[in-house]
């Protein structure tokens, strides 16, 4: 099977490049590097080393004896995109090629309308692409959790029975996401529902939660082969950060009361789903949503297990309640189903503990290029 990452470079899609080697998967990849770009505009690196695309692609020959055809360009370039599309002619794209940061998106009113034009045109391409050239194709989307917000109703996935007025109907659950990096994937998901509906395209739009972990493997034959690891306000996502704040004892920086409720899934879950979910496509003209999640936790929950699992590692960590530089609720309902996937034969991972723990072992042997970011782990941008 013929399978085409777009934005193999990132933090999932070079985790997932590794998760599908064998013979079942051709694999083919697309990046423009603008992950690197954005990190270093946040003045920081990526904790775990990461080596250049060519370096990745001769360590993945060396170590699997498989190729990965790479592919150096911008999706919202439509003849660089329809150029690819005619050449791989995938039977799966897995669509991570977006700016994947609220708080980025957060920064200015450029920074907002490049987040927008760069996800939502990305997309747009993609679905015109695949109906030129591939019109059987299966379409994975990232989308994410955050598209729902926090309603005080359980979130289904996707789509609700409602009664109105003594009319019955099954429509798209509200959204009512919280940055404009969120709104991003609100109007991705409208407009792949769109093209399913007209063009017959099909696709999985995964509302995803947020993940943590790292692909570390101790063998250093796989040294190249590591996915990177970020920890800078805009870029590292919160159990990533909390385990590179606590390593060089820095305070674990819980925004607000840390009472708001997240869904959450480590790394290797996330590889799991997606597979699962390449197996299995939807019918032609299907457009089908996913809650992608293991668990729901709070922050507090989550600080107070990276605190524990550093005690019996011997570390003394403290947690900082921060004023939260965000908008968003403290105390509220949150309840989203997770069904499609355990369906499918999704086995969530239930012990985080042994997860995080995981992570803070991976993670030591580079405590030194946290140690000289330290400076930038106080979030200054505010909404
Ligand atoms: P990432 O930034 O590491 O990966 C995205 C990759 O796409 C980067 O390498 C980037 O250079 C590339 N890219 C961006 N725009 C591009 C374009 N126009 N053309 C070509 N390449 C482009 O982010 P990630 O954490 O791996 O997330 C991947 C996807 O999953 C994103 O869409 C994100 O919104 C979604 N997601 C991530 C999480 C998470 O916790 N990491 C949770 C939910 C959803
Ligand atoms: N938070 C802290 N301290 C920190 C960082 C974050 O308390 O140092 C809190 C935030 O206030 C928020 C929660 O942790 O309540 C999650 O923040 P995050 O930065 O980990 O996640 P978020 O901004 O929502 O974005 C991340 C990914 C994004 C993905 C999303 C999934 O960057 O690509 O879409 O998670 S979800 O949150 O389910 O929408």
């Amino acid at each position: 099977m013929k399978i085409l990452i777009l934005g193999i470079d990132g933090y999932l899609g070079w985790s997932l490049a590794c998760a599908l080697v064998g013979e079942t998967y051709e694999i083919h990849g697309v990046d423009s590097f603008f992950r690197r770009k954005w990190v270093k505009e946040m003045n920081s690196v990526s904790a775990v080393p990461i080596a250049s695309m060519n370096e990745r692609q001769k360590q993945f020959k060396q170590v699997f004896n498989q190729n990965i055809h790479f592919y150096k360009g911008d999706i919202c370039q439509y003849d660089f995109l329809c150029r690819v599309m005619r050449e791989v002619r995938p039977d799966t794209i897995v669509h991570f090629a977006q700016c994947p940061s609220a708080p980025y998106s957060m920064i200015s009113q450029q920074k907002s309308a490049w987040v927008q034009t760069n996800n939502l045109i990305g997309t747009l391409n993609l679905v015109y692409a695949v109906k030129e050239y591939v019109p059987d194709a299966h379409i994975i989307k990232l989308g994410t959790m955050g598209e729902y917000g926090t309603p005080n109703i359980d979130i289904p996935e996707g789509f609700f029975e409602i009664e109105y007025k003594g009319r019955k109907d099954k429509l798209p659950f509200p959204r009512q996401a919280n940055s404009w990096y969120h709104l991003s994937k609100v109007h991705d998901s409208n407009n792949l529902q769109f093209a399913c509906r007209n063009y017959g395209i099909r696709c999985t739009d995964i509302m995803q939660g947020v993940v943590f972990g790292a692909t570390g493997n101790p063998d250093k034959r796989h040294a190249k082969l590591q996915t990177r690891l970020d920890f800078d306000q805009a870029f590292g996502t919160v159990i990533n950060r909390f385990c590179c704040e606590s390593i060089i004892s820095h305070a674990i920086t819980v925004y607000g009361d840390g009472t708001q409720l997240r869904s959450f899934l480590p790394l290797k879950d996330c590889m799991q789903c997606i597979e699962l979910v390449i197996k299995n496509p939807p019918a032609a003209a299907e457009y089908r949503v996913v809650n992608q999640f293991a668990n729901v936790y709070s922050i507090n929950y989550l600080a107070d297990k990276v605190a524990a699992v550093c005690k019996q590692m011997d570390m003394d960590v403290e947690i900082q309640k921060l004023n939260n530089p965000r908008k968003e609720a403290s105390t509220h309902y949150y309840n989203p189903q997770n069904q499609n996937l355990k369906s499918l034969g999704y086995h969530p991972t239930t012990d985080f503990q042994e997860e995080i723990a995981h992570l803070i072992q991976q993670i030591l042997p580079f405590r030194k290029n946290v140690l000289l970011h330290k400076d930038i782990l106080r979030p200054t941008i505010k909404w």
